[in-house]
């Protein structure tokens, strides 16, 4: 007999917080679901990388599942608030391994990952799609919206935009096109079953917007949420604004995240750092807070570029956001009186 032990996180098989893997027609009503992307094509100009990023993310997390393995009982307790978790005996969590990708194709690219997340979504899975560059939320979001409406005519989605850009572009200048990391945003809006007034984003700094992107905002009145707002108001009442927004009068929110929302001093792994950005723990903060949303029914994590991290922080952080967001689905939590 030869049974198995607890693995330290630097051996066994790599899947997002060891989750067992699972092919897309095994995908269960409420089941949460790894899906990546790998790819960085989506990027005209820039820093690439990105595609490394899934492979990275789940390496990083294994980390976390070590320390619950190890602990007594499985159990840790919040130092501050009492609050105890519990690794479940099973996760509602599995891992698809990534979506098929065309390294020199992206529309090819796009039609594999709209297909692919329709067909979770249609299951009644939750995606959470590792990226890969910020493009992947568009062809992500576009599958999320057909799967959803497969399962609902008429539904209503709302989309939520974590990032220091708006990726509100029209076209990436002259050389980019209309299908880029810095368009997805634009071209999310236009999808039938969305309106400008469940779109939020959340993080913005800098001189992030082009003149068209200023007047629309105006005439539309756009909900853009700034890392300045957020060192006024704090993060917990910024992400409740945002996921309220996003959530009023809809069937069910979509929630992206650029990890160059995090300030390039502790978030340095990604294709355009930005110095005026939130800090890793609002960040985690904003990840456990939407949680708690039950309009939230697909979420992606773009940009990580393990090859600029040279300290591994940002997979690092990467992962505990993703955590975070999964947590009821990974623990238990207990009242230990
Ligand atoms: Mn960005």
């Amino acid at each position: 007999m030869y049974e198995r032990e607890v693995m330290p996180y630097y051996g066994g098989l790599v899947s997002f917080f060891r989750s067992p893997g699972i092919e897309v027609e095994d995908v269960t009503e409420g089941l949460a679901v790894v899906a990546g992307v790998p790819i960085d094509n989506g990027i005209p100009q820039g820093r690439v990388g990105a595609r490394f990023g899934p492979r990275a993310i789940r390496e990083a997390s294994l980390g976390g599942r070590g320390m619950f393995e190890t602990a007594i009982d499985n159990t840790r307790i919040h130092v501050d608030t009492g609050e105890a978790l519990r690794l479940k005996d099973e996760l509602k969590l599995a891992d698809l391994g990534d979506f098929n990708i065309y390294p020199t194709d992206l529309m090819k690219t796009t039609d594999s990952v709209i297909q692919g997340m329709s067909e979770v979504v249609k299951r009644g899975g939750f995606p959470i799609v590792l990226g890969g560059d910020h493009y992947v939320s568009y062809p992500s979001f576009t599958g999320f919206a057909k799967g959803m409406v497969e399962r609902q005519h008429g539904v209503r989605l709302g989309y939520v935009h974590f990032d220091s850009h708006t990726d509100f572009r029209d076209e990436t200048g002259s050389i980019g096109g209309r299908y880029t990391h810095g368009t997805m945003v634009r071209r999310i809006s236009e999808n039938p079953a969305i309106d400008f007034k469940n779109i939020v984003w959340v993080g913005l700094n800098g001189y992030g917007l082009n003149t068209d992107q200023y007047e629309l905002k105006k005439e539309h009145n756009l909900r853009m949420l700034t890392s300045r707002n957020i060192l006024q108001r704090g993060i917990e009442e910024i992400v409740r604004e945002a996921m309220e927004a996003a959530s009023d009068g809809v069937d069910a929110v979509y929630v992206s995240v650029d990890i160059d929302v995090v300030d390039a001093s502790e978030s340095p792994g990604t294709g355009a750092p930005e110095f005026e950005g939130i800090q890793a723990k609002e960040f985690l903060q904003a990840m456990s807070i939407i949680n708690e949303y039950d309009t939230l029914r697909a979420f992606d994590l773009c940009e990580v570029a393990p090859e600029w991290d040279h300290s591994g922080r940002t997979v690092m952080l990467a992962s505990r956001g993703i955590t975070n967001v999964l947590a009821p689905r990974l623990f238990d939590k207990l009242d230990l009186g």
